[in-house]
């Protein structure tokens, strides 16, 4: 059975209790929940993991190699600054998708840039916790495991 790296960054850990009008009042336990079902409605595991340390973010998607089919992101902050994020994904080759609770594009310019996109499959951002839902979809369909067709 296929498994899936869901990793979230710095701050992520406090979604639900504060910015609500920003993030929602989902928690990142609920958003576990929503991607523990989600995966296993396709036939696939995950792992769910959450760090505020850009190092651990970085051992955690080298330790994906080999362990992983693929990789969910959403680097918070990280994402707007981190080469070394960047340079690690493009390392292990692993398909990675990009996921954003907000709509990053609608918000502060210096949240428009993302060094995770160019390395990434696709980036998926706007649509609050069900976007983990949709970048799990999209990872199963891009790895050839949707039913159906074998679209990417
Ligand atoms: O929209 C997203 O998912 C972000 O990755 C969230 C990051 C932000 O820096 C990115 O630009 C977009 C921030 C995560 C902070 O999460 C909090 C949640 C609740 C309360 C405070 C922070």
């Amino acid at each position: 059975m296929s498994s899936l790296l869901i990793l979230n960054g710095p701050n992520l850990n406090l979604l639900g209790t504060r910015q609500p009008e920003v993030y929602g009042r989902t928690t990142l336990d609920d958003v576990q929940r929503l991607c523990e079902s989600e995966a296993t409605a396709l036939g696939m595991t995950i792992v769910f993991q959450q760090s505020n340390h850009e190092g651990v973010l970085i051992d955690a998607i080298h330790a994906a190699r080999g362990m992983h089919a693929g990789i969910v992101l959403n680097a918070g902050a990280y994402t707007h600054s981190s080469i070394a994020l960047m340079d690690a994904i493009s390392s292990v080759a692993l398909p990675v998708v990009e996921v954003h609770l907000s709509n990053i594009h609608a918000r502060e310019p210096f949240r428009h840039a993302s060094f995770i996109a160019p390395v990434a499959v696709g980036q998926i951002c706007g649509f609050g916790a069900a976007g983990y839902a949709l970048a799990i979809r999209a990872l199963a369909g891009h790895l050839g495991r949707l039913s159906g067709g074998t679209d990417s």
